[in-house]
């Protein structure tokens, strides 16, 4: 009798697992994930937690970035960091920004020659062989603040990623003289996007004041307004700044001549760009998408930096500052007044709200998804009406 009961009893268990392992594939086509994984064979089944497949979250897209018919007369002045090259890849990209130079600022992230050169050649590998490019001086306004010099070194060589060179020379104008004559050919109508420290803009309105006020906007990668600031985020420097961001911090008296300068002006701060984090995710993503050489060298230049894109703390700062000058829908804006900190001591290069200083647009947040999927159909050339 108990030898029936113990036989029921394993059999109604029995039925109960081939049940269960029916049920998986069933619930699984309806998009309920199973309990529990069978790993093994040859009489060593076991039963295991299932470890799910990264999923991303993000779907294929199709439908065409819309873009204006009138192309939006601008200039980049990069310091040719990795961040700098996506920026520059997206705004060659986009049908309706026409990039009248790039002016390369020598006191960034990369040195003044290899800055250069890589410029043209990202140029030519977006089309647009012809676009001129310059240097400006290679020290600060005032201080003598630099980026790490293994920073410096690694954006030299193009993250050693091969691209073809751009068979053009360099500009026969200086920097500063490139941002006079881009002012002058788009008529009131150029917007600058400074994407490095603001070294060379600063040079070009001390010689020409009258500069800023024929500008339609200047949109500044750089500050920290209600967010801590990052260069104290590299232990190798010793930076004791919590506030201070990399780009002001480098020339805060450029910085502080440029936003006093009276030209109009958004900022782009760490605030909007801690929004946007450039994770493994997306990094799978664009391995999935990459149909042109745009989107193919950015992927090629984040694998080299992978352990940056794993840290979780890599962001869009360039590109967002990109695609928020040229669709503002991606972020939200606060109007300010606003100074830079360019005296010597423990706040120097901090951008502060400030009743005192001048008026100024802030992006304080940005909607990262949707930069991300318009980053990428621009990378990828789908762009349309
Ligand atoms: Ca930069």
């Amino acid at each position: 009798m108990k030898k029936r009961r113990i036989l029921i009893i394993a059999m109604v268990l029995l039925a109960m697992v081939v049940v269960l392992l029916a049920a998986g594939p069933i619930l699984a086509t309806l998009g309920v994930p199973p309990l529990f994984c069978v790993e093994g064979g040859n009489g060593h089944i076991r039963f295991v937690s299932c470890e799910s497949e990264p999923v991303d979250t993000f779907e294929q897209h199709t439908t065409p970035v819309p873009v204006s018919a009138d192309a939006q007369p601008t200039l980049i002045d990069t310091d040719m960091a990795a961040d700098d090259w996506m920026a520059i890849l997206y705004l060659l990209q986009r049908p309706d920004v026409e990039v009248l130079a790039i002016t390369v600022t020598g006191t960034g992230e990369a040195h003044c020659e290899p800055g250069v050169q890589n410029a043209l050649d990202l140029a030519a590998l977006a089309g647009r062989p012809d676009i001129p490019v310059a240097c400006g001086r290679e020290t600060p306004l005032a201080g003598d603040h630099v980026f790490p010099t293994s920073w410096r070194s690694w954006v030299d060589s193009l993250a050693g990623v091969d691209i073809p060179s751009n068979p053009n020379s360099p500009a026969s104008q200086t920097a500063m003289e490139l941002i006079a004559d881009a002012v002058q050919e788009a008529d009131g109508n150029l917007e600058i996007i400074t994407l490095g420290p603001l070294t060379n803009l600063a040079e070009a309105f001390q010689s020409d004041p009258l500069l800023a006020d024929n500008l339609s906007r200047v949109f500044i990668m750089g500050g920290a307004f209600y967010v801590p600031g990052n260069v104290a985020d590299v232990p190798e420097m010793r930076i004791d700044n919590s506030a201070a961001e990399w780009n002001i911090y480098i020339d805060p008296v450029a910085a502080q001549m440029v936003v006093e300068s009276g030209a109009p002006i958004t900022f782009v701060p760490l605030d909007a760009c801690n929004h946007v984090l450039l994770d493994e995710a997306f990094y799978r993503r664009l391995g999935n998408d990459r149909t042109t050489p745009a989107a193919r060298f950015v992927y090629q230049v984040l694998t080299e930096n992978i352990g940056f894109v794993q840290s979780g703390s890599y962001y869009f700062w360039d590109p967002l500052t990109a695609a928020v000058a040229v669709d503002s829908s991606l972020a939200s804006f606060e109007i300010q007044s606003v100074i830079v900190v360019d005296e010597e001591g423990a706040n120097i290069g901090v951008t502060r709200v400030n009743p005192t200083g001048s008026q100024v647009q802030i992006a304080v947040s940005a909607d990262g998804d949707a930069f991300k999927q318009q980053f990428l159909d621009v990378l990828n050339s789908r762009t349309g009406d």
